[in-house]
């Protein structure tokens, strides 16, 4: 899943396809790496992000799902919001991703259910404008697991086909480096909840505390070890904004997987 961010405030990339062509153009760079599925948000969730109007967040990335339409890869909407996403969904995305697993608008439940599309559901602690300030959890793959048994129970509840769920654990939304460190470690146990799981580590902070590096463009190689440690304990989609090396990783490190199993 490659990341196209229509923002001028994106933790790594902000401003650098908020226009339309720009962006365009990156969807189709994405595309010809090797991407499957083009993630396009118009609102950056990034700690003490500022929220965007409605209206501005669709005049942000409608125009560029309607351009990338025709591209052959499946386009997912970055929204919290019903209205935006149905604009992307009648401008030709499948896919709608919630940073807030459906908590935020309250019709965003019955749009996903009633067009059929593919949702991911995500675990965040608190809100973006506050979540890194003190995350706190008993046991953070417990509590990140019964959140997430709890928000595909609420999407089933509403009519959301159980084959159209994935699940994200989060990373970097209310949580400390060592609790993006257990949920990486031990992400199996999300994936025996039987659902596709989505990871995102692409250029977070982590990787940066771990290695030293402040500027998020000098963390790819810890975007690499981190997405492909998640292939390994069972992930299938992956967030991030370098596709063509994510995509050679993970294909080395599936080929060597399927050494192993042979
Ligand atoms: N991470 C970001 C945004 N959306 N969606 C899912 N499902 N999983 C993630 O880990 C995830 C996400 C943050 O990354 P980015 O889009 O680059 O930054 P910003 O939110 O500042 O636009």
């Amino acid at each position: 899943m490659g990341v196209v961010n229509v923002t001028p405030d994106s933790f790594s990339d902000g401003g650098r396809w908020l226009d339309p062509a720009a962006a365009i153009a990156h969807g189709h760079a994405l595309v010809a790496e090797g991407a499957a599925i083009l993630d396009i948000g118009g609102e950056s969730t990034r700690p003490g992000a500022a929220p965007v109007p409605a209206a501005e967040e669709a005049a942000r990335v409608i125009p560029v799902i309607a351009s990338l339409a025709g591209a052959g890869v499946l386009l997912s909407i970055d929204t919290t919001k019903a209205s935006v996403a149905e604009a992307a969904l009648d401008a030709g995305a499948t896919y709608v991703n919630d940073v807030t697993a459906l908590r935020s608008d309250p019709d965003l439940v019955g749009l996903v259910a009633a067009r059929g599309c593919t949702c991911c559901l995500m675990h965040m602690q608190g809100e973006p404008r506050t979540m890194q300030d003190a995350p706190r959890y008993t046991d953070v793959v417990d509590d990140v697991r019964a959140f997430l048994e709890q928000r595909v129970a609420f999407a089933v509840a509403h009519g959301v086909a159980e084959d159209r769920i994935q699940i994200d654990p989060g990373i970097g939304f209310g949580k400390t480096t060592e609790h993006n460190l257990q949920l990486l470690a031990r992400l199996d146990e999300l994936v025996a909840l039987g659902f596709p799981v989505v990871v995102g580590t692409s250029r977070k902070s982590f990787l940066g505390r771990i290695t030293g590096r402040a500027d998020p463009a000098d963390r790819l190689p810890g975007t690499i070890a981190s997405t492909v440690l998640a292939y390994a304990r069972g992930a299938q989609v992956f967030r991030v904004h370098d596709v063509a090396p994510a995509r050679d990783a993970l294909l080395v490190a599936a080929a060597t997987l399927r050494a192993h199993g042979a």
